[in-house]
Protein backbone atom coordinates (compact mmCIF):
# COMPACT_ATOMS: atom_id res chain seq x y z
CA UNK A 1 0.00 0.00 0.00
CA UNK A 2 1.07 3.49 -0.73
CA UNK A 3 1.46 5.73 2.43
CA UNK A 4 1.80 8.85 3.21
CA UNK A 5 6.04 9.53 4.45
CA UNK A 6 6.51 10.36 8.13
CA UNK A 7 6.19 13.45 9.64
CA UNK A 8 9.08 14.26 11.61
CA UNK A 9 7.31 16.67 13.97
CA UNK A 10 4.22 14.25 14.79
CA UNK A 11 4.96 12.77 18.41
CA UNK A 12 2.86 9.29 16.59
CA UNK A 13 5.31 9.39 13.45
CA UNK A 14 8.29 8.94 16.16
CA UNK A 15 6.35 6.48 17.79
CA UNK A 16 6.37 4.21 14.29
CA UNK A 17 9.95 5.00 13.67
CA UNK A 18 10.84 4.08 17.57
CA UNK A 19 12.23 7.39 18.27
CA UNK A 20 9.79 7.58 20.94
CA UNK A 21 9.08 4.49 23.20
CA UNK A 22 5.74 2.75 23.55
CA UNK A 23 3.90 -0.78 24.52
CA UNK A 24 3.05 -2.02 21.61
CA UNK A 25 -0.06 -3.84 21.45
CA UNK A 26 -0.33 -4.65 17.94
CA UNK A 27 1.92 -4.19 14.21
CA UNK A 28 2.13 -5.07 10.67
CA UNK A 29 3.45 -3.39 7.73
CA UNK A 30 -0.06 -0.38 8.00
CA UNK A 31 -1.21 -0.25 11.42
CA UNK A 32 0.30 0.16 14.81
CA UNK A 33 -1.40 -0.16 18.26
CA UNK A 34 0.31 1.14 21.10
CA UNK A 35 -1.03 1.79 24.84
CA UNK A 36 -2.18 5.46 25.93
CA UNK A 37 0.28 7.31 27.96
CA UNK A 38 -2.42 8.96 29.79
CA UNK A 39 -5.12 5.52 30.04
CA UNK A 40 -8.56 6.97 31.11
CA UNK A 41 -8.56 2.95 31.84
CA UNK A 42 -6.06 0.32 31.94
CA UNK A 43 -6.04 -1.20 28.83
CA UNK A 44 -7.06 2.09 26.84
CA UNK A 45 -4.93 1.41 22.90
CA UNK A 46 -4.51 3.84 20.34
CA UNK A 47 -4.63 2.96 16.70
CA UNK A 48 -2.52 4.68 13.96
CA UNK A 49 -2.45 4.13 10.57
CA UNK A 50 1.76 4.21 9.41
CA UNK A 51 1.68 6.87 7.60
CA UNK A 52 1.44 10.84 8.96
CA UNK A 53 -2.56 11.74 8.16
CA UNK A 54 -3.54 14.00 10.34
CA UNK A 55 -7.10 13.14 10.66
CA UNK A 56 -10.08 10.79 9.76
CA UNK A 57 -10.94 13.36 6.35
CA UNK A 58 -6.70 12.87 5.22
CA UNK A 59 -7.24 8.79 5.28
CA UNK A 60 -6.90 6.75 2.41
CA UNK A 61 -9.80 4.33 1.69
CA UNK A 62 -7.46 1.55 1.79
CA UNK A 63 -6.82 1.94 5.07
CA UNK A 64 -10.79 1.26 6.80
CA UNK A 65 -11.02 -2.43 6.33
CA UNK A 66 -7.85 -2.92 8.15
CA UNK A 67 -8.62 -0.19 10.50
CA UNK A 68 -11.70 -2.27 11.72
CA UNK A 69 -10.13 -5.31 11.29
CA UNK A 70 -7.62 -4.23 14.18
CA UNK A 71 -10.39 -3.18 16.46
CA UNK A 72 -12.03 -5.44 15.86
CA UNK A 73 -8.90 -8.24 16.88
CA UNK A 74 -8.01 -5.61 20.12
CA UNK A 75 -11.78 -5.70 21.34
CA UNK A 76 -11.76 -9.24 21.57
CA UNK A 77 -8.73 -9.28 24.01
CA UNK A 78 -10.46 -6.93 25.75
CA UNK A 79 -13.50 -9.12 26.61
CA UNK A 80 -11.40 -12.45 26.78
CA UNK A 81 -8.80 -10.81 28.78
CA UNK A 82 -11.61 -9.76 31.25
CA UNK A 83 -10.27 -5.67 30.73
CA UNK A 84 -13.70 -4.94 30.24
CA UNK A 85 -17.05 -6.25 29.64
CA UNK A 86 -17.25 -3.70 26.82
CA UNK A 87 -15.13 -1.14 24.97
CA UNK A 88 -15.48 2.56 22.99
CA UNK A 89 -13.77 3.11 20.15
CA UNK A 90 -13.20 6.87 19.81
CA UNK A 91 -12.12 9.26 17.16
CA UNK A 92 -11.65 13.21 17.55
CA UNK A 93 -11.33 15.00 14.67
CA UNK A 94 -9.81 18.64 15.24
CA UNK A 95 -8.88 20.46 18.03
CA UNK A 96 -12.54 21.86 18.91
CA UNK A 97 -13.61 18.09 18.84
CA UNK A 98 -10.34 17.36 21.69
CA UNK A 99 -8.19 16.11 18.85
CA UNK A 100 -4.71 16.90 20.03
CA UNK A 101 -2.32 14.90 18.56
CA UNK A 102 -2.98 15.71 14.75
CA UNK A 103 -2.13 12.13 13.32
CA UNK A 104 -5.07 10.20 13.22
CA UNK A 105 -5.85 7.74 16.21
CA UNK A 106 -8.63 5.86 17.38
CA UNK A 107 -9.17 5.61 21.15
CA UNK A 108 -10.23 1.92 21.81
CA UNK A 109 -11.25 2.15 25.88
CA UNK A 110 -12.29 -0.89 27.71
CA UNK A 111 -15.44 -0.21 30.04
CA UNK A 112 -17.22 -2.23 32.75
CA UNK A 113 -20.69 -1.51 34.07
CA UNK A 114 -19.72 0.64 36.65
CA UNK A 115 -17.73 2.87 34.94
CA UNK A 116 -21.28 4.87 33.70
CA UNK A 117 -21.72 6.39 30.33
CA UNK A 118 -19.01 7.79 28.36
CA UNK A 119 -19.22 10.25 25.94
P1 LIG B 1 -6.52 12.93 21.22
O1 LIG B 1 -7.03 13.87 22.27
O2 LIG B 1 -7.65 12.13 20.61
O3 LIG B 1 -5.65 13.62 20.20
O4 LIG B 1 -5.63 11.87 22.00
C1 LIG B 1 -4.24 11.83 21.97
C2 LIG B 1 -3.83 10.74 22.92
O5 LIG B 1 -2.46 10.48 22.68
C3 LIG B 1 -3.94 11.10 24.41
O6 LIG B 1 -4.88 10.22 25.02
C4 LIG B 1 -2.56 10.87 24.98
C5 LIG B 1 -1.85 10.10 23.90
N1 LIG B 1 -0.43 10.41 23.77
C6 LIG B 1 0.12 11.63 23.54
N2 LIG B 1 1.46 11.53 23.48
C7 LIG B 1 1.75 10.22 23.65
C8 LIG B 1 2.99 9.50 23.67
O7 LIG B 1 4.09 10.03 23.51
N3 LIG B 1 2.90 8.15 23.88
C9 LIG B 1 1.69 7.51 24.04
N4 LIG B 1 1.73 6.19 24.25
N5 LIG B 1 0.52 8.16 24.01
C10 LIG B 1 0.55 9.51 23.82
Amino acid sequence: MQKQPLNQDCIFCKIISGIIPSSKVFENETILAFLDVSPIKPGHTLIIPKGHYENLLDLPEQYYSELIKISQKIGKSIIESGLGTGFNLVQNNFPSAGQVVMHAHWHIIPRNDSDGLYC
